[in-house]
């Protein structure tokens, strides 16, 4: 059996433990290789090995980064089919969803920092010709980048990248689900020689590597993308310990459709967001509310839709949807189900574990789901499912679906369609969230502070904003 292993001070190393947990292929639901159970002790040699590269990272100038992390984007790309096989294998989802959106994103990262580097700048405030103010921006040191399952190599190096770029150097813990393109991408790093201990990456638990990564003297920056809850236990760890902490945590994310949207479009994106990499996108569409007038119309096509939607075997390229990540999270979102049938839901279409044939029989495949007939503020519209399920909600005015949509706890994306341009403006001011998209979803620019608001998370991540967040400005005042 495959044996992943740490990427420490530019070696490949097994836990000092010795000790490995199962790692399984979800489309299976079988055990296909082994990952590091890592502890406090790995921990400590990977910090400071992070410690150690950072004098020298830090004063590499921004050109010579920029080249190197270019390289390593390179060296991903000649890599692409054994990175998309891996992470459909490791995480369930399709091929052809790898192939599209991970594992181009990856390289896409690195070279969006890459560049970024080069272009930033930094403030100087005049004092009417007394003095000079000019404020510096300088890499902090070693940064714990904390990453989760459901989009494994995209979200790694959407951290890594700008941290590198920005001249620190990084001890990343990968979700223990989803270890294998973590892995393979600190093979490519050694292959596009990246200096020793600049990236460090150590696999395992969040309760034996995660927090004593979160918590080490010498992570002074923890950028981590995951639950609320895990996001709300690290804020109140490194919190006394006053660290920069970035969180992008979960989201319950309403789609709004007007009676005078452009009916197609709508449909088709709604089912796009709601059922795109199983549900399991913190971005996913899981509330649609809409307009009364359309309602019923709207709800029939939805169901049309979906049921065209092929769960199956994510090497298929007709497959739509894959297997969800694990057996556990299935059983979460089944729950979830029954407790919306238990509430009063009536479920549209799905509801049901898939049971595929030969060899995917045990994988953890579940049926596109609708549900209607629930109110807004049951846990069903207000707690996260993360996966391939949907709830829709019929509403009258602008202002009741403004107070639906805003009745959560969370506040990361919102979707609205309207063919009312003055519409989509006031209501996209009104949401309480971070990303508000117009007439679609999921269209990302990487320059955009990408964020959420309430629990949905704490700080920006994206363009600027990440090299803002990887650096830490210092003031000089100049008397003249
Ligand atoms: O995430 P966790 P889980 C949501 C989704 C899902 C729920 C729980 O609703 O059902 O969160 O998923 C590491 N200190 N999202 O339990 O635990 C962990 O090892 C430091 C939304 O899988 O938050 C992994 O690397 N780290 C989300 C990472 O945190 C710790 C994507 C995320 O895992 C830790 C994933 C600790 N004490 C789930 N405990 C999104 N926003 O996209 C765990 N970790």
């Amino acid at each position: 059996m495959d044996k992943i292993l740490n990427y420490i001070d530019g070696e490949l190393v097994a836990p000092t433990s010795g000790n490995y947990l199962d790692n399984y292929n979800p489309s299976t639901g079988k055990v296909y290789s082994l990952v590091p159970d890592s502890d406090k002790d790995d921990v400590d040699i990977a910090v400071a090995a992070a410690k150690k590269a950072f004098k020298g990272w830090s004063t590499t100038s921004k050109q010579d980064r920029s080249d190197i992390l270019m390289k390593l984007a390179d060296t991903i790309e000649k890599h692409f089919d054994e990175l998309v096989k891996a992470e459909s294998r490791d995480n369930g989802k399709p091929e052809i969803l790898a192939a599209n959106v991970d594992i181009p994103r990856a390289p896409a990262n690195i070279r969006f920092f890459a560049g970024a580097i080069l272009h930033n700048s930094s403030k100087m405030h005049e004092m009417d010709g007394m003095a000079i103010n000019y404020t510096l921006r300088q890499p902090i040191g070693v940064a714990a980048c904390i990453s989760p399952w459901n989009l494994p190599l995209y979200l790694l190096t959407w951290k890594v990248a700008p941290a590198l770029a920005a001249g620190n150097t990084v001890v990343a813990k990968p979700s223990e689900v989803t270890p294998m393109t973590a892995f393979l991408f600190s093979k490519i790093c050694i292959e596009a020689g990246l200096p020793k201990g600049v990236l460090n990456i150590v696999h395992g638990l969040g309760s034996k590597v995660g927090d004593p990564l979160t918590t080490h003297l010498d992570t002074p920056i923890v950028s981590f993308t995951g639950g609320t809850v895990t996001g709300k236990h690290i804020a109140s760890v490194t919190a006394p310990m006053f660290k920069k902490l970035s969180l992008e945590l979960g989201g319950k994310n309403p789609n709004i459709i007007f009676d005078d949207a452009d009916f197609e479009k709508a449909v088709s994106v709604a089912a796009r967001a709601a059922f795109t990499n199983q549900g399991q996108i913190c971005l996913c569409g899981s509330r649609v509310f809409v307009q009364k007038g359309i309602y019923d119309k709207f709800k029939e096509a939805l169901i049309v839709k979906t049921k065209k939607l092929k769960v199956g075997d994510p090497k298929n390229p007709k497959s739509q949807l894959g297997a969800v990540v694990s057996e556990e999270h299935m059983n979460k979102i089944l729950d979830k189900i029954a407790l919306a049938k238990s509430l009063g839901g009536d479920i549209l279409i799905g509801g049901e574990r898939e049971i595929l044939d030969g060899e995917l029989k045990d994988g953890y495949y579940i049926q596109p789901t609708i549900i209607e007939g629930l109110s807004f503020n049951c846990d069903i519209n207000q707690e996260e499912i993360f996966g391939p399920v949907v709830s829709l909600i019929p509403f009258d005015t602008e202002e009741e679906v403004i107070e639906m949509a805003n009745s959560t706890k969370y506040g990361l994306s919102a979707s609205i369609f309207t063919e009312n341009i003055s519409k989509g403006h006031r209501v996209a001011a009104a949401i309480d969230s971070g990303v508000v998209w117009i007439n679609t979803w999921l269209l990302r620019d990487l320059r955009i502070p990408f964020g959420g608001m309430k629990q949905s998370g704490v700080g920006r991540e994206g363009g600027f904003k990440s090299l803002e967040f990887f650096t830490e400005p210092k003031n000089i005042c100049v008397k003249i």
